[in-house]
C-alpha cells in the first residue's frame, strides 16, 4: 500500500513537472492531488510510520470484515428456516467461547503495541536543532524563530496576489511568508494562539503533525523533514470566519540556503525595539 501510494505520488510529481515545466512546481511535495487515495506523501520518519501503521491496520480490518461477512453468509444460507427446519438446541461451546474471547484480545494487543510505540515516538521530542513558535491568530499565523530573535506574520495569498507573487503554488495554500527550515534537522515546534483569540490547530499532513493552538497554553511537537520542498497544511480547528483561509506553508531547504535565509530574514523582519507594540497601542476596550 505504502509503496503504491509512493509510486502514485512520484508519478503525480513527474506529471506535474511535465505539465508545468517549472522547477518551482517540482519542489511542491506536500499537497493534496486530484483523485488522491490515502495520505499525502510522507516527508518525515513519523509520517512514514503513521502511513505504515495505517496500511497494516487496513489489512487487519479487511481480514476481520471478510471473516465476519463469511460467517453471516454461512448462517443465512445453512441455517435459515427452509434449509434447517429443526434447529439444534446447542447453547454453549467452551472451546469456541475461549477462542472468540482470546483471539480478539490478541488482535487488539497486536494493534496496541505498535500504536503506543508510535505515540511515544511522536510525543517524545528529540533534542532540537531549531525551534519555531507558531501562534494562531484570527486568521493568520505568526511564526517566531526564538534562536534568531525575529518573527513574522504569514497570510494566505488571495486570488489577486497569488498569480503575481507565487503563480506555481496552489490556490488557498500559498502564503506570503513561508516557514523555512533546514532539511534533515529536528525542528521543535511550539504552538499557541493569540491570548485574546480562539483555538486553532497547526497541522501539516505530510509531516504527520497536528496539534491544537490554544490561547494561554504552549503545546509542542516536532518534525524532521527528509526531503527539500514545500509542504502545506491548514488550520485544522474550526476557528471562525476565515478558518479555511489560514494555510501553513513550510519550505524545507538545504542547510546553506537556510543559513542564508536566516541572515536575510533577520533584516527583513527586524523590529524597532523602541517602538510601542501593536498590542500596547490598542486599548483593550476597543477589541
Ligand atoms: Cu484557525
Amino acid at each position: 500500500m505504502q509503496v503504491l501510494s509512493r509510486l502514485i505520488g512520484v508519478a503525480a510529481g513527474a506529471f506535474a513537472v511535465l505539465m508545468g515545466g517549472g522547477a518551482a512546481l517540482a519542489q511542491i511535495m506536500g499537497q493534496p492531488h486530484p483523485k488522491q487515495l490515502g495520505f499525502q506523501q510522507a516527508a518525515t520518519p513519523v509520517m512514514d510510520d503513521i502511513a505504515a501503521f495505517h496500511d497494516g491496520l487496513l489489512i487487519v480490518i479487511s481480514v476481520i470484515t471478510v471473516f465476519v461477512l463469511a460467517l453471516l453468509l454461512i448462517c443465512m444460507v445453512r441455517f435459515n428456516r427452509r434449509a434447517n427446519p429443526t434447529p439444534s438446541r446447542t447453547t454453549h461451546n467452551t472451546l469456541i467461547e475461549v477462542i472468540w474471547t482470546v483471539v480478539p484480545i490478541m488482535i487488539l494487543t497486536g494493534i496496541a503495541i505498535p500504536s503506543f510505540k508510535l505515540l511515544f515516538y511522536q510525543l517524545n521530542i528529540p533534542p532540537a536543532d531549531l525551534t519555531v513558535k507558531a501562534t494562531g491568530n484570527q486568521w493568520y499565523w505568526n511564526y517566531s524563530y526564538p534562536d534568531s530573535k525575529f518573527d513574522f506574520d504569514s497570510r494566505m495569498l488571495d486570488d489577486n496576489d497569488r498569480p503575481k507573487q507565487k503563480p506555481n503554488e496552489p490556490r488557498l495554500l500559498a502564503v506570503d511568508n513561508d516557514i523555512v527550515v533546514p532539511v534533515n534537522k529536528v525542528v521543535h515546534v511550539q504552538v499557541t494562539a493569540d491570548a485574546a483569540g480562539v483555538i486553532h490547530s497547526f497541522a501539516v499532513p505530510s509531516f504527520g503533525i497536528k496539534i491544537d493552538a490554544v490561547p494561554g497554553r504552549l503545546n509542542e511537537t516536532w518534525f524532521k523533514a527528509e526531503r527539500e520542498g514545500i509542504y502545506y497544511g491548514q488550520c485544522s480547528e474550526l476557528c471562525g470566519r476565515d478558518h479555511a483561509f489560514m494555510p501553513i506553508a513550510v519550505r524545507v531547504v538545504s542547510e546553506a540556503d537556510f543559513a542564508k535565509w536566516v541572515e536575510d530574514a533577520k533584516k527583513k523582519y527586524a523590529r524597532d525595539e523602541s517602538a510601542p507594540t501593536a498590542v500596547a497601542a490598542v486599548p483593550a476596550a476597543t477589541q
